[in-house]
């Protein structure tokens, strides 16, 4: 058995950020992580990050390459049926902007300085199993090449995403979750092209959501609304590129670039939140405890809030044994995630084509996207939400 004082499940964002913040104060901790270490950095996923969330990377003194690499957004796009407007985020925020650096690169930074300051994680466990998590004396055991081990431990930090065992220890008479699906997907690429256009470009169609977003400026990643069932054998380069043109609408579609696509993926769009994110020592972050669909690109981000104010929580009770900090963890963290579910949602809403919507409905969303257009203080409420609300708000 060893002892430590917290053995984080799963080494995904909120895994490694909660890793450095406690790790840099001199606190125990083990990061167990399911996947191998290629797997779990060749996963595509995010592409923007808050301000708060660059600013996390600043302060553990890991925003070498962000800053080199990292493409910083003063706005954003919306195109409503072919007719493209902007929303001035730098001037409607008083300053704030978003950074354009992917998830995979993250990851890999987060991994590197791991290896460099000596934050062990443990790759390709099996069989994770948190028990006595309703004691002061949780253990984890899980096993590895073949040896199960056990970890004693004073809290469990549950990073271990949606499909994690964390949220699953916790009995269901002590959860409350609230659930939305969408019945719709997005089928995204990348490319190893020029981006259409230096800012995202977020895309309302008759036909569907279209989403032109990048990782550098060489590299383009373009998203297509599909069926949450799509297969992507069905999309060959040249119906992907045709029908990306035809929602972006013709001002676009001529600063097209096309290029072999070389990655493919269907992800179905859900807003899911488990409460209290707390249950005896074990603590959920990240998306062990929340979805959101990625309209609003909050995922990544509310991983890495939450972990910042589980890391202040938890510094304050191992130097002072005091679990105030704790005990208010888990509402602190959901105020924020259920406004971040909230823009999320609506912004789902404004510009995709659900199954559920009638010619009233469409008729609405028309009409809310002509208001956005003309309205300063609608655009105001988009960009502050979009550029991230505050972490104590
Ligand atoms: P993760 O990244 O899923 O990491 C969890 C880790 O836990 C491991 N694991 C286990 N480890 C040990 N034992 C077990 N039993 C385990 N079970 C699982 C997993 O292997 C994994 O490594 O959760 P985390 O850390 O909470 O981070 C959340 C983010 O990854 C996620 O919210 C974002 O990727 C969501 N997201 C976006 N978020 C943004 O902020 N901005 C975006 O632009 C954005 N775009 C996106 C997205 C997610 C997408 N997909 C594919 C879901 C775009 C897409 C397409
Ligand atoms: C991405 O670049 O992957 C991305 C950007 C913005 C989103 C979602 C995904 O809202």
């Amino acid at each position: 058995m060893t002892r430590i004082q917290v053995a984080i499940i799963g080494a995904g964002p909120a895994g490694l950020f909660l890793g450095h913040l406690l790790h840099r104060q001199g606190i125990a901790v083990t990061v167990l992580e399911r996947r191998s270490r290629a797997h779990v950095e060749g996963r595509v996923r995010a592409g923007v990050l808050e301000q708060g969330t660059v600013d996390l990377l600043h302060a553990l003194g890991l925003d070498q390459r962000l800053r080199h690499e990292g493409l910083v957004h003063e706005g954003t796009k919306l195109s409503i049926d072919g007719e493209i407007f902007h929303i001035d985020f730098r001037g409607l925020t008083g300053g704030a902007t978003v950074t354009v650096y992917g998830q995979q690169e993250l990851t890999r930074d987060l991994y590197d300085a791991a290896a460099a300051h000596g934050l062990p994680i443990v790759f390709e466990v099996e069989d994770v199993h948190l028990d006595d998590i309703e004691s002061a004396h949780p253990t984890v055991s899980y096993r590895k090449d073949g040896t199960t081990r056990h970890l004693a431990c004073d809290v469990i930090a549950g990073c271990d995403g949606f499909q994690g065992v964390s949220r699953k220890a916790i009995p269901a008479v002590a959860q409350k979750t609230f659930e939305r699906a969408y019945d719709v997907g997005w089928l995204g690429i990348l490319a190893d092209v020029p981006p259409v256009d230096p800012e995202l470009i977020y895309c309302r169609h008759a036909d569907g959501f279209a989403l032109a977003s990048m990782r550098s400026p060489t590299r383009s990643r373009y998203y297509l609304q599909c069926a949450v069932d799509e297969c992507v054998d069905a999309w060959p380069d040249d119906r992907f590129w045709d029908e990306l043109c035809r929602r972006l609408g013709p001002q676009m579609a001529d600063r097209v670039t096309r290029g072999p696509i070389f990655e493919r993926s269907v992800v179905p769009l859900r807003s899911f939140v488990t409460e209290p994110m707390r249950h005896g020592r074990l603590f959920l972050a990240g998306d062990a405890a929340h979805i959101v669909p990625p309209t609003g690109a909050k995922g990544l981000n509310l991983a890495a809030s939450d972990v910042m104010i589980l890391a202040r929580a938890l510094v304050h009770f191992f130097k002072t044994g005091s679990e105030s900090g704790l005990d208010g963890y888990s509402a602190q963290a959901l105020a924020r995630v259920w406004k971040a579910e909230r823009f999320s949602w609506w912004f789902t809403g404004l510009t995709h084509r659900l199954p559920n919507m009638d010619a009233f409905a469409r008729k609405m969303q028309s009409a809310e996207l002509s208001y956005i257009r003309s309205s300063r203080a609608a655009q105001t409420t988009l960009a502050e939400n979009y550029v991230g609300l505050p972490l104590d708000r």
